[in-house]
C-alpha cells in the first residue's frame, strides 16, 4: 500500500481537527507528531488486524517474547522508514509549514529500558516483524520510563521521566481485554465430584490493562503488537471502609495497586530484592499468561496443544515465574495433571541469561513468596521437589544437588527456576554461552547439554545504519544494493572497495559530515564546542566498575601528564566522550561520573590541552542520543575486564557505523575480532581465563610499586584537581579494595597494555587510507551482528517456527 503526500497531509490535518480541534495554524511540533503518528498508527493497526487474523487462520506457531523492558526509543521516523513512508511524511510535514526534523526531535523516547537488555527486545521485536513471524512483545506499561540525567556541579542527578505526555500517541488502551491478577490471600482445597479443587481467598485484585503499541516492519505489511500492562486498582475506593469512617484506608488498595506500574527500577545488571519489584513482576507474568492462553482457547478450543501453537522466550530470569504461572492455570484452572502440565510448559518456555555477575543472579527470600503469591508457592515447591528427584537420580553428589536446587536454604533462584522448566537456555554470545556451559551452568549443562545453546546478539541494523546514517546508507545503496536492509550479509560486497580511493574518501568524508552534525547536536543540547579535528574517541553505555569507564580515564590522565611533561608534545587532537547513566543507589559508578566531570573540567581549562585534548561527558545519554553519536564516533571503546560483558550490543552499532573498535577478547568482541583481524581491531588485555587464573594471586599494590606510569596515574586520583577535589576512595578502592577484593576488575592489570593499544590507534589515524580503509572493512564485515541473523538462530534453533529468508 502507497501514500501520496496529499493522502498523508489530509489525514494528518483531519486527525488534528478531531482530535484536538485545531488547523496546523495552530498546532504546535508537539500535536504534528501525534498526529503524525496517529495516521500511522491507523495503518498499522489495520494490518495488524490481518496480521494476527492469519496466523489463527493457520495455526501459526507464535512467539511471546517477554521482558520486563523494551528500550523503544523514538517511533515516528523508524516507522515511516519501515513502512516506505519517510520522505513522502517528510514532504507533507514540511507542506504543512513545519520542519520535518524538527518534528520528529519533540517526540520523546520511550525509555522503558535500563540498557542492553531492554534495547534488546526492542531491536528483536522489529526484526520479528520484518522476518513475519508472528510475535508479541510483552512489558509494563511504566508511567515513569528510566530517569533523566542531569549533570550538577559534575554529579549526577536523577529526574522523573514522565514521557508519556507526548510519547502515547502510539498506544492503543483495550480495557476489555484486561485482565485480573491477584495478590496475597490463603489457600484452601477442597473435593468436587472427586476432584481436589485450589481456592484462592481473601487476596487482592489488581486490574492489569492492555496498552498496545503496533510495530511495522520494513517492507513487509506484517504488524506485531507490543503489549504493554497498566496497573489498575478494580474499584476506585473501598466503599466499606470509607463509610466506616476510614478514609486513609479506603484508598490504600487503590494506591497499592497503582504504583505497581510507577516506575522502572534503574539497575542494571544488578538484583535488588524489593517487593514492590517481585509484585511488578508476578503482575506482568499473570497478566501476559492469562491473556496468552485465553487467546490460544479462543481458537483452538484447548490448552492441551498449548506448547505447538506458542513459545515463550524471557528475556533474563525477570519474567520467570512465567513457569509457575502456566502451571497454575494448566493445573488449577483448565483442569489437567500435574505431568501434562508440565510437559507442556516445559516444552513453551525458554530462557536467556544475560550475565554471569554473581550480584545480578536474581535470589528471592522464600518469605516473600509465601506472603505475597501463596499458590505460586505452592508450585513452586512442588517443581523444585520433583526436580531434585530428578538432579539426585542423575548425581550422586550432594554438593551438585545443593547447587542446582531450586529453592535452598531459605531463597528462589530463579536461574535454576528457568533451567530446571525451560526447553532451552541461551546466552548471548559465543564467549558468554561457553562460559555459561562450562562454569556457572556447569552441572545442569552436564545434565541435559542439549538445553545449553548460544544465539549471539544482534542489532536493527535497519535502524542502527540504515535510518541513522543516511550518508552511509546511500553509499551502500550505491555499492552493495539497496537489498542490504534485508539481507545484511550483502555488507560484505563493500569489501570489494577496500582500494578504491574514491570510496575511501567517500567514507572519510560522510564520518566528518556526521561529526559536524553531531557537534552541532551537542552544542544545542549541552551547549558544548566540541573540537571537531580531534579524534571522536567514545565510551557510550551504563556505568559499571567491570565496564571500566575508570580504565579509560587512567589512560586519559597520563595522556594529560605527558602533556605536562612537555607542553609542546606533538599529539593527534582527541575529543574523548563519555556517555553512562549509574544506578541511583551505585555509589561508585556515581563517584566516576563526578571524576569523569572534574577531569573535563581541569583538561578542557587547560591551555596546554587545547587543540590536542579534550574531555566531555554527554549528558543524559539514551537511544535518541546514540542515533546521533553512532555515525559520528571513529573510536568505539569496549573495554570490561575479559568475561564479564556477556556480549554488549554497542559495539556492534559503533562497527556497523565505521568507528574501529579498541577492546578486550570480551562478549560478541570475540565474533568482531574472529572476523576484523589484528589489522582492523585493537585488542588489548587480559583473555577470559587469564582473569580466573590470575584472580588468587592478583596483587595490584605490587604492579602500583613497580611501575612508575601506573603509580603517578593512580596517585593523581588521590591528589585529585585543581577544583579540590579529590578521589582517594577510588585511589584506595584500586589499591586495596573496600569490603572486595582490591582493584576486582583488574584495571592496573590491563592499564600498560592498554595505553600501548591506544597509541598503536593513534599511530593508525595518523595513517588516513589505512584508517578508511579499516573503517570500511568494520561495516562491510558487520552483517553477521544484525538481529535478522540472530532472530533467524532463535527461529531455527529454539523457536522451530518458519521465517522469511
Ligand atoms: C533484576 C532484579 C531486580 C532489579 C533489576 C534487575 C535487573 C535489571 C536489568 C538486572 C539486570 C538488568 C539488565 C541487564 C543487562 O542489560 N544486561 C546486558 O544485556 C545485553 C543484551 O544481551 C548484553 O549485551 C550485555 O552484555 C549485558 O550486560
Amino acid at each position: 500500500m502507497t501514500y501520496s503526500k496529499q493522502q498523508l497531509k489530509k489525514a494528518i490535518q483531519r486527525k488534528l481537527r478531531i482530535n484536538y480541534g485545531i488547523t496546523e495554524e495552530q498546532a504546535t511540533e508537539g500535536e504534528i507528531m501525534r498526529a503524525c503518528a496517529l495516521v500511522l498508527r491507523d495503518i498499522m493497526a489495520e494490518h495488524g488486524f490481518e496480521t494476527r487474523e492469519k496466523a489463527a487462520r493457520e495455526g501459526q506457531r507464535k512467539v511471546h517474547y517477554m521482558s520486563l523492558e523494551f528500550l523503544m526509543g523514538r517511533s515516528l521516523m523508524k516507522n515511516a522508514f519501515n513502512m516506505g513512508l519517510l520522505s513522502t511524511l517528510r514532504e507533507a510535514i514540511d507542506d504543512l509549514g513545519f520542519k520535518a526534523a524538527d518534528v520528529f526531535e519533540v517526540e520523546p523516547d520511550a525509555g522503558l529500558g535500563n540498557g542492553g537488555l531492554g534495547r534488546l527486545a526492542a531491536c528483536y521485536l522489529e526484526s520479528m516483524t520484518t522476518l513475519e513471524i508472528p510475535a508479541f512483545g510483552y512489558s509494563i506499561c511504566y508511567e515513569l520510563g528510566l530517569f533523566k540525567q542531569k549533570i550538577v556541579e559534575g554529579q549526577q542527578v536523577e529526574l522523573p521521566d514522565a514521557w508519556k505526555g507526548l510519547g502515547d500517541a502510539w498506544l492503543l488502551p483495550k480495557p476489555q481485554e484486561a485482565e485480573e491478577v491477584r495478590f496475597g490471600g490463603t489457600i484452601r482445597t477442597r473435593w468436587d465430584n472427586g476432584h481436589l479443587m485450589v481456592v484462592h481467598e481473601d487476596y487482592t485484585r489488581v486490574l492489569a490493562v492492555p496498552c498496545d503499541m503496533e510495530i511495522a516492519g520494513y517492507k513487509t505489511d506484517h504488524v506485531n503488537t507490543l503489549r504493554l500492562w497498566d496497573a489498575r486498582s478494580p474499584k476506585p475506593i473501598d466503599m466499606a471502609l470509607f463509610s466506616q469512617g476510614q478514609y486513609l484506608r479506603s484508598g490504600e488498595e487503590r494506591a497499592m495497586a497503582d504504583v505497581i506500574s510507577k516506575v522502572l527500577y534503574p539497575e542494571d545488571n544488578h538484583y535488588e530484592g524489593k517487593s514492590l519489584r517481585l509484585k511488578q513482576q508476578y503482575f506482568f507474568v499473570s497478566a501476559t499468561v492469562q491473556s496468552i492462553t485465553r487467546k490460544h482457547i479462543e481458537t483452538y478450543g484447548t490448552l492441551k496443544n498449548f506448547h505447538e501453537k506458542n513459545v515463550i522466550q524471557i528475556n533474563d530470569t525477570h519474567p520467570a515465574l512465567v513457569i509457575p504461572e502456566l502451571m497454575r492455570i494448566l493445573v488449577d484452572d483448565a483442569g489437567l495433571s500435574w505431568d501434562e502440565a508440565w510437559h507442556i510448559t516445559s516444552h513453551s518456555v525458554a530462557y536467556t541469561n544475560h550475565t554471569v555477575l554473581a550480584e545480578a543472579l536474581e535470589v528471592w527470600p522464600q518469605q516473600l513468596f509465601e506472603q505475597l503469591l501463596p499458590r505460586v508457592w505452592q508450585i513452586l515447591t512442588e517443581i523444585a521437589r520433583r526436580y531434585q528427584e530428578k538432579v539426585e537420580k542423575f548425581y550422586d553428589d550432594p554438593q551438585k544437588v545443593a547447587r542446582m536446587a531450586v529453592i535452598w536454604d531459605g531463597a528462589v533462584r530463579m536461574a535454576n527456576l528457568c533451567i530446571a522448566g525451560g526447553m532451552a537456555v541461551n546466552g548471548v554470545s559465543a564467549l558468554h554461552s561457553g562460559i555459561l556451559r562450562r562454569d556457572v551452568f556447569r552441572d545442569a549443562a552436564a545434565m541435559e547439554p542439549e538445553k545449553f545453546k548460544n544465539v549471539t546478539n544482534g542489532i536493527d541494523h535497519r535502524r542502527w545504519l540504515g535510518e541513522i546514517n543516511p550518508g552511509l546508507d546511500a553509499l551502500l545503496k550505491e555499492t552493495v544494493g539497496e537489498g542490504y536492509l534485508l539481507h545484511a550479509d550483502m555488507l560484505s560486497g563493500l569489501e570489494k572497495y577496500a582500494d578504491d580511493k574514491a570510496v575511501l574518501k567517500r567514507m572519510e568524508d560522510i564520518k566528518i559530515a556526521n561529526k559536524l552534525a553531531f557537534a552541532k547536536w551537542a552544542k544545542r543540547q549541552q551547549g558544548v564546542v566540541l573540537n571537531t579535528d580531534g579524534i571522536f574517541d567514545v565510551q557510550v553505555k551504563r556505568l559499571h566498575e567491570y565496564k571500566r569507564q575508570l580504565l579509560n580515564v587512567l589512560h586519559i590522565i597520563s595522556l594529560y601528564q605527558q602533556l605536562q611533561d612537555d607542553h609542546d608534545m606533538e599529539m593527534t587532537p582527541h575529543t574523548f566522550l563519555f556517555g553512562a547513566k549509574a544506578a541511583p543507589g551505585y555509589a561508585v559508578a556515581k563517584r566516576i561520573i563526578n571524576l569523569i566531570n572534574d577531569l573535563a573540567d581541569q583538561i578542557n581549562s587547560d591551555p596546554i590541552c587545547k587543540d590536542k585534548l579534550q574531555v566531555v561527558f554527554l549528558e543524559n545519554y539514551r537511544v535518541s542520543m546514540a542515533e546521533v553519536l553512532m555515525p559520528a564516533s571513529e573510536v568505539s571503546q569496549q573495554i570490561s575486564t575479559a568475561g564479564k560483558e556477556a556480549s554488549g550490543t554497542g559495539n556492534m552499532k559503533f562497527m556497523m557505523n565505521g568507528a574501529v573498535t579498541i577492546g578486550t577478547l570480551d562478549g560478541a568482541n570475540v565474533e568482531m575480532y574472529e572476523r576484523l583481524g589484528d589489522e582492523n581491531m585493537f585488542l588489548f588485555g587480559l583473555k577470559a581465563h587469564e582473569v580466573e587464573q590470575l584472580r588468587h594471586s592478583y596483587d595490584p599494590h605490587m604492579l602500583y610499586e613497580r611501575d612508575p606510569m601506573i603509580r603517578r596515574v593512580v596517585d593523581q586520583l588521590k591528589y585529585g584537581f585543581r577544583n579540590g577535589n579529590h578521589y582517594e576512595d577510588l585511589w584506595q578502592r584500586l589499591l586495596f579494595g573496600d569490603g572486595c577484593p582490591a582493584d576486582q576488575y583488574m584495571l592496573l592489570a590491563d592499564l600498560p597494555s592498554y595505553a600501548e593499544a591506544e597509541q598503536a590507534m593513534i599511530t593508525a589515524y595518523g595513517d588516513r587510507d589505512r584508517w578508511n580503509r579499516m573503517s570500511l572493512l568494520n561495516v562491510a564485515r558487520s552483517g553477521i551482528f544484525a538481529a535478522d541473523r540472530s532472530i533467524a538462530d532463535y527461529a531455527e534453533t529454539i523457536w522451530h517456527v518458519p521465517y522469511k529468508k
